[in-house]
């Protein structure tokens, strides 16, 4: 019977990965996970409780609120003010990044970015939703921190993770050092060792994309689908299509089993869906750390340059060799203008 490890021991175990590590990433890891578990205790008694449905405000992005986004959003912010170790917080919730002026956050030195329900609108039909976050340094050294310690490219983060909130929730993260995964034990309300050192399979046989706007995909994705469908056993095709419409369960089942997510550009959505800053670099951290990668279908994510907080990107992210061979697709049939 091997020992329960929690996300706390681990985190003080593993705080030697960090150079000149004082312990305030570990903290601010630490306010992220019990931000966490508030949430999820919600999420759980969702249907139970007036919770679900509209909460009749919208997003930056004009997609209505659920009220379960909302608490979430006011719950990982209200940890991130609390715990002192965040100086800036940018959310998917809000339209511009939160300077977090107070006492305890004088010295802060992180910059969090979060996607506090991904998937939201999957709430009400119970299918898995998620968060996502992204911690950077600052790079400004004195005074008040700005919209330019937020404005960095994937490379430059310290930290991403996910929590899913599924048949079991789990949270997920990398600190540059590998990807391990831990499952909440709500009879000790703690996350638990429960998947160390996660990898990504090179290659899968499900590819997850929401094939519905087939018509308004570039030739490039549309050939790649097509690939996809086409009988050839020695490439173990066709493959599997599996879409919930939810990033975080999409990819969480594509890290274990191997698989390819795309959200391409569409001819309503030429940048694609998907957030760069809180959504696609935090996941193309993580994947690439599990040795998977993540691309726009010309350009690794990561090193996208990121000019606003609400640029949307194409993502192409799983199993390398999948993403890959999208790639020669984009290549040959929708050459980068
Ligand atoms: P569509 C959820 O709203 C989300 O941001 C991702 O979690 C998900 O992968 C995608 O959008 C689903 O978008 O257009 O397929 O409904």
């Amino acid at each position: 019977m091997t020992a329960v490890r929690t996300l706390g021991q681990f985190i003080i175990e593993r705080q030697n990965d960090f150079p000149y590590a004082k312990g305030e990433l570990s903290r601010l890891l630490r306010d992220l996970a019990i931000a966490a578990k508030i949430v999820n205790r919600e999420i759980n008694k969702a249907g139970l409780v007036d919770i679900l449905g509209e909460a009749g405000t919208t997003n930056v992005q004009g997609e209505g609120q659920k009220k379960l986004d909302v608490y979430a959003n006011e719950q990982f912010i209200a940890a991130l003010q609390s715990g002192g170790e965040c100086c800036i917080v940018v959310s998917e919730e809000n339209d511009e990044h939160i300077y977090i002026d107070s006492e305890i956050s004088k010295d802060a030195k992180y910059i969090v970015a979060i996607d506090p329900l991904d998937g939201s609108s999957n709430i009400d039909v119970n299918v898995g939703v998620g968060t996502i976050f992204s911690i950077y340094r600052r790079k400004s050294t004195d005074g008040k921190a700005t919209l330019d310690d937020v404005l960095q490219k994937g490379t430059e983060q310290v930290a991403a993770g996910y929590i899913i909130y599924g048949s079991s929730t789990m949270l997920v993260y990398t600190t540059g050092k590998g990807v391990n995964g831990f499952t909440l034990d709500p009879s000790i309300g703690e996350f638990c060792l429960s998947h160390p050192d996660m990898a990504i399979p090179k290659d899968g046989v499900i590819y997850s994309i929401n094939e519905g706007y087939y018509t308004h995909f570039p030739d490039g994705v549309k050939k790649y689908i097509k690939y996809c469908q086409v009988e050839d056993k020695p490439t173990n095709r066709p493959y599997t299509s599996r879409y919930t419409g939810s990033m975080v369960a999409d990819l969480h089942r594509n890290m274990i089993k191997g698989g390819i997510f795309i959200y391409p550009s569409t001819a309503s959505s030429i940048k694609g869906k998907l957030r760069l800053v809180y959504e696609c670099n935090p996941m193309a951290f993580i994947i690439e750390q599990a040795g998977g990668f993540a691309s726009d279908g010309y350009k690794r994510i990561l090193e996208l340059d990121v000019k606003e907080l609400h640029q949307r990107t194409p993502i192409f992210i799983g199993s390398e060799n999948m993403v890959r061979k999208a790639e020669e697709f984009m290549a040959s049939f929708s050459p980068q203008k």
